[in-house]
């Protein structure tokens, strides 16, 4: 899906800001079909996760519909093209209406989406209203459980148990537009180039016409021109997208419809390839170690909302520390920190919202739920194969983005884990032209002996907490352990890649201890360097991703002090003793 971009041919207009609002009771919505004005609204800001914007639980943890309305203006003008209504995301349902019709509707809370509405709205004032579902069970990615609870002398309550270590903020998250194309328009756009300064483009068109193209290097300097809805070509002295010289071409697409009129686009896109060989990553031929991250989109008061304030500032903090890699862990991140990384030269393991696929584990013992139950209770393939195929078409073109991770700690032990995903990582390779590596992240359960998907990944990523929530404060016992562990994978895959997706240890900013206690910040670089010397031993490892980037808010447990703290800095971003270690180990 294209993002939206004012051209030469296509407007767009902004539709965020402050939004009128309501959280629904169980039976409420019916008003919308009845067309009725809600009344009590309040004022909410979009994007942003609704929940930390108003004080109280039952604010915050409020389970079920919401309601998010306001008015835009059409001009005559505007009537002249097609309209088109975009979401970034809302989490996880919506439903789209305009003037008390239904436009359409959308499952999954963290991929765009989008609605024609030419012929819905009218000159003038229109009133769009979208109401928001935040229930996470066992349909839904990710997944969670809902139950009713009941306490002696109160009413049943509704509980919405995610099955994943990350508070369930929802609302309408990311950026909200309107934009014009042309009645014949350019749809979609595939582009990517080689190592060799060859290249591949294929645009999708809705309606009829001629496509031209154009790539135009980082000065806007033409240096190739083409026609046709396929093809190929290639340029001599070609600047490669690395890490280092993260160098961006541009596809520019005109297409001229039947009746005369022009729609432009330009794709932004790199040349530069990936490749998997003798337990190596090569980015262009090189080997490439993975220093980063597992992240969140979380931060003080925005939540999980969009906060672009916040992404420059992540970026840099990575650039700082020596990071080159992050994980999208757990869902897709907003195409605007995408588009970041392509310029910054950060590389990506893009991963669908694909967490708590396990009904009897999670990180935080929330659940303990049938062993072996996994893959006959949930009923989530058909949505599976939407998101990965939606955040394929969406990511395809950004050359920041190296590897596919098709989920994260699923029951990958369980009998049906094969069944369950082989046909997922089949459609990744099909639906993507560039062929990039695809992986599942796999857990403490999934181990050499128990694992049953290690042979559909190109690349082992593996997340290990030993010396945190087993082995506790004996590090050296713990890293014994890992080693072994690893061994024991690199024996049963000897040609695959091994890297760590997620290690840490939660640390309290500010508490310190001489001997290095757990929940320390000493204890956290304690365990950190302990991970690093068994990385440094072996040779098969190719990257590092520390869990997490920043501490983040989580559902209220014992095992979470006012969220997980395993943050390499603060939630507002400072560091902790541990981000010095790793700007040393990194730099
Ligand atoms: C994990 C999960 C991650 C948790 C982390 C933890 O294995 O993938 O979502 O936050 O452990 O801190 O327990």
């Amino acid at each position: 899906m294209l993002y939206p971009k004012m051209t030469k041919s296509r407007m767009v207009f902004d539709l965020n800001g402050v939004w009128d609002f309501k959280l629904l009771q169980q039976g409420e919505k019916g008003i919308l079909e009845q067309n009725q004005i809600f009344k009590d609204m309040i004022p909410m800001p979009v994007p942003s996760s609704y929940n930390d914007i108003y004080e109280g639980r039952k604010f915050s943890d409020h389970v079920g519909d919401m309601l998010y309305q306001r008015n835009f203006v059409v001009t005559s003008q505007m009537l002249y093209h097609r309209l088109l209504l975009r979401f970034g995301s809302v989490t996880h349902k919506a439903e789209v209406w305009i003037n008390g019709t239904l436009v359409g509707d959308h499952k999954g809370g963290f991929l765009p989406f989008q609605f024609d509405i030419t012929d819905i709205v009218s000159e003038g004032v229109n009133q769009l209203t979208v109401l928001v579902n935040n229930i996470v069970d066992n349909t839904t990615l990710p997944a969670g459980r809902l139950e009713y609870q009941r306490f002696p002398g109160m009413e049943e309550e509704l509980l919405n148990l995610p099955n994943f270590d990350f508070y369930n903020y929802s609302g309408i998250m990311r950026p909200v537009v309107l934009y014009t194309a042309p009645k014949n328009h350019v749809d979609d756009i595939s582009v990517y180039g080689k190592q060799d300064g060859s290249f591949f483009w294929a645009v999708k068109v809705k309606g009829q016409g001629k496509i031209d193209v154009k790539l135009l290097d980082q000065k806007y300097k033409e240096v190739f021109a083409g026609e046709g809805n396929e093809g190929n070509g290639r340029i001599d002295s070609v600047c490669l997208w690395d890490t280092e010289h993260p160098v961006l071409y541009r596809l520019a697409v005109t297409l001229t419809g039947e009746d005369g009129t022009i729609d432009y686009y330009e794709e932004e896109f790199g040349f530069r390839e990936i490749e998997i060989r003798d337990c190596r990553l090569y980015l262009n031929g090189k080997p490439i170690y993975l220093k980063g991250f597992g992240k969140h989109e979380d931060s003080p008061i925005h939540g999980r909302g969009f906060d672009m304030v916040y992404n420059v500032k992540d970026v840099a903090l990575l650039k700082w520390i020596g990071a080159n890699s992050f994980r999208t862990s757990h869902y897709p991140y907003s195409d605007e920190m995408l588009q970041l990384c392509d310029r910054e030269g950060i590389l990506i393991i893009d991963e669908v919202p694909a967490v708590g696929l396990h009904t009897g584990f999670t990180a935080t013992g929330l659940l303990g739920g049938t062993p072996n139950g996994t893959w006959t209770t949930l009923k989530t393939a058909e949505h599976h194969r939407q998101v990965l195929r939606d955040m394929i078409e969406r990511d395809k073109n950004h050359p920041s983005v190296i590897i596919w991770s098709v989920a994260n700690e699923p029951a990958s032990e369980e009998d049906g884990a094969k069944e369950y995903f082989e046909p997922l990582v089949k459609l990744a390779k099909e639906l993507d032209e560039q062929k990039r590596p695809v992986t599942l992240v796999t857990y403490k359960g999934s181990n050499p002996t128990t694992c049953k998907v290690a042979e559909l990944c190109d690349i082992l990523i593996i997340n290990r907490y030993k010396g945190w929530y087993e082995i506790e404060g004996n590090m050296r016992g713990a890293a014994a352990l890992l080693k072994e562990e690893l061994e024991g994978f690199h024996m049963r895959c000897p040609d695959k890649p091994i890297m760590l997706g997620e290690y840490g240890a939660d640390a309290i900013a500010g508490l310190h201890d001489l001997n290095g206690r757990m929940f320390s910040e000493e204890y956290q670089v304690e365990f950190l360097e302990a991970y690093g010397e068994v990385f440094d031993s072996l040779p098969y490892i190719t990257g590092e991703h520390v869990w997490n980037f920043a501490d983040f808010a989580t559902a209220e447990n014992v095992k979470r002090v006012n969220g997980n703290k395993k943050g390499v800095f603060t939630r507002e971003r400072n560091p902790k003793m541990a981000a010095h270690f790793l700007r040393q180990r990194w730099k």
